[in-house]
């Protein structure tokens, strides 16, 4: 069968080969010879953003590490209905894997949808809407539009200032989250306005162009924050060709060559940038394991995005050497890493299922763990940090109680030159670079996952839904996001409404005692139960059983964590249904210690792959469950 394939796949690269000496196309491919193991197709939108050839780059760089893969790329010169094209071509062709990078999701989601059904899907940079692919490697767009409009404030002096954003296409998820990200951190200076919004496409031309225009109404411009470097030096041209020469220039990309972001940072034609690395060597890498069945690929990989300015411009240098960091010092038996983990507490069974995969898989790769447990008391948490601190470990693991308040001990960390890692839970502080990399679930997720379960299970517009929440612990990471997702979803229903939202602490009597308030409160006007884990879940259930109700019939239960005291329950019908939020983060931790002191610049977020269970589901789950 392979074989007949790649005689199909010899015939047509040899035509698209004499084809492409007549085309300046970038379409690259290598005819697979005998001894071909894995076929890797690569779909890209266009191949004239500088960003998108790096990306092509970084892929071949990081193939030719495996002598058993081919890649083919195609490019879909700017055109979705051409992209979409080349997908099913090469799906034709047979790849055991696709990676893209599109920017027309509405147009090319339901395509990849229909693929990923077959072969594993790769998502780089710019992504689907929804959940429908493998792996997801790009950056946080928010927090880079964010950190933009941070620097742009250091650049400008109150007064009146006026700022142009050029933006890429519209429409495209990458484009809205970098623009919010601005949008938003600059609402504290009402000196700062935003003037104009133009969207150039990614384009350098179009950017010029369009700029060119504005700048024949209005000369009054201070800062330029545009969303490629590309559309940076197009603005900057523009400017150049009206002979104006004050205005600041923010891009996103920090690419090397001549055009790119480091280039135009070290001339002096952009004020600053912020790398947007392209994932395209992650993607090999994590291609292959997923390709060889490797186990804990993650859902999301983030990665972190970086300031250029004039003043760091020498540590950057080529890009490659951004992913370099110095590893901390040489492993041996006999000086072996060591970790500090503070622990949040026992509150509920997937915590000491998380405690217990950090613990053993520390041991499986001979790595030292000092353990303390902060029995969901935050100063606990900050003094064991303190001590781990004064032990001079090489690592600091923890998983925040709440997310604010940990802004001072983590500079201490910081100074004392720890990396700290936040495992399950991530925090809020002032400046990002306190904490190295999460590695954790994406909370606002399970709790959309919560409430479409029940939109689906209540039908359209039911006459009235009365929820009660059962929120976890308050300020905490999960408890915050999972309100955050469930509402979102909830908000556009009709019919449906939080009669009552109660504080809780993840702890199963601590979930008995307000739901028998709520009951109290409610008695059986109560259609649905959403709690923020399984324990509360489960103590809602004894509450609901003490006041004489059938849980999971005249009261439904949703709950998250899946553990296996829940999917019991859900299959003996008390529950109705649950969303996964994976405890078993030890192996990733470890790896990512290990690729850290390895010299591996760390991904920002790791975000772990998720499912959920129904009552049908249920038993057959329960017979792998490992927490
Ligand atoms: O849902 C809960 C635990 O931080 C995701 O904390 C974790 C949450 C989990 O107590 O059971």
């Amino acid at each position: 069968m392979k074989e007949a394939r790649y005689k199909i796949l010899f015939f047509f690269i040899a035509f698209m080969a004499l084809l492409s000496l007549y085309s300046c196309s970038n379409q690259t491919s290598t005819i697979p010879e005998e001894g071909v193991k894995y076929l890797i197709g690569v779909s890209q939108p266009n191949l004239n953003e500088p960003w998108r050839v790096v990306l092509n780059d970084e892929i071949k760089r990081d193939a030719g590490a495996y002598p058993d893969l081919r890649v083919i790329f195609t490019d879909g010169g700017n055109d979705s209905k051409q992209q979409e094209e080349d997908l099913h071509k090469l799906v034709g062709y047979g790849i055991d894997l696709l990676i893209i990078s599109l920017d027309d999701p509405i147009l090319l989601t339901p395509t990849i949808t229909e693929i990923y059904e077959k072969i594993p899907v790769i998502v780089l940079g710019r992504g689907v809407t929804g959940y429908d692919y493998t792996l997801y490697i790009g950056t946080d767009n928010r927090l880079i539009g964010s950190k933009a409009a941070g620097y742009a404030k250091q650049l400008l002096e109150a007064g009146d200032n006026r700022v142009v954003e050029i933006l890429g296409l519209k429409g495209s998820p990458t484009v809205d989250e970098r623009s919010e990200g601005f949008r938003e951190a600059l609402t504290d200076r009402k000196d700062i306005v935003i003037a104009e919004s133009l969207y150039a496409d990614w384009q350098r031309d179009k950017s010029e162009d369009l700029l060119l225009e504005t700048l024949g109404k209005d000369t009054d411009i201070d800062l330029i924050f545009a969303h490629n470097d590309a559309m940076a030096l197009g603005a900057s041209i523009a400017l150049k060709k009206k002979g104006i020469t004050d205005v600041k220039i923010i891009g996103v990309d920090g690419i090397k060559g001549d055009n790119g972001g480091l280039n135009l940072v070290k001339d002096g034609t952009l004020t600053g940038t912020f790398t947007s690395p392209t994932g395209g060597g992650e993607a090999i890498r994590y291609a292959v394991d997923i390709l060889n069945n490797e186990k804990g690929i993650p859902k999301k990989i983030i990665v972190r995005s970086h300031p250029i300015t004039k003043d760091n411009i020498n540590e950057f240098g080529e890009p490659e050497s951004v992913s370099k960091v110095k590893p901390i010092r040489q492993v041996t038996e006999a000086a072996p890493i060591k970790i500090g983990f503070a622990q949040v507490g026992l509150e509920s069974g997937w915590r000491l299922a998380h405690t217990n995969s950090v613990i053993h898989a520390a041991k499986e790769e001979g790595i030292e763990l000092l353990y303390e447990n902060a029995l969901q008391q935050q100063d606990k948490q900050i003094d064991s940090i303190r001590k781990f601190i004064a032990l001079k470990v090489d690592f600091i693991v923890f998983s925040p109680l709440v997310k604010t308040g940990w802004d001072v001990v983590l500079q201490e960390a910081k100074q004392a030159g720890i990396p700290v890692i936040l495992s399950d839970r991530e925090v809020k502080v002032s400046d990002d670079s306190l904490w190295t990399a999460y590695i954790g679930s994406d909370f606002v997720e399970e709790g959309r996952r919560a409430a479409r379960w029940l939109t689906q299970e209540m039908g359209e517009s039911p006459e009235q839904v009365n929820i009660v929440e059962l929120q976890g612990t308050k300020d905490s990471d999960p408890a915050v996001g999972r309100k955050v997702g469930f509402e979102e979803i909830i908000k556009d229903e009709r019919g449906y409404q939080i009669v009552q939202s109660l504080q809780g602490d993840f702890t199963l009597e601590n979930g008995k005692q307000l739901m028998l308030e709520a009951l109290d409160q409610h008695g059986e006007d109560i259609d649905v139960v959403y709690s923020h884990n399984d324990d509360m879940a489960l103590g809602a259930i004894q509450a609901i059983e003490q006041y004489g109700l059938k849980p999971g019939k005249d009261i439904k239960i949703i709950s998250i964590d899946a553990t296996r005291a829940a999917l019991k329950a859900l299959g003996t019908g008390k529950l109705n249904f649950v969303v996964e939020c994976n405890p078993l983060l030890g192996p990733q931790l470890m790896k990512a210690v290990k690729d850290y002191m390895a010299g591996k610049e760390l991904p920002m977020k790791i975000i772990t792959s998720e499912g959920v269970f129904t009552q049908d589901t249920a038993k057959r789950a329960l017979a792998r469950r490992e927490y």
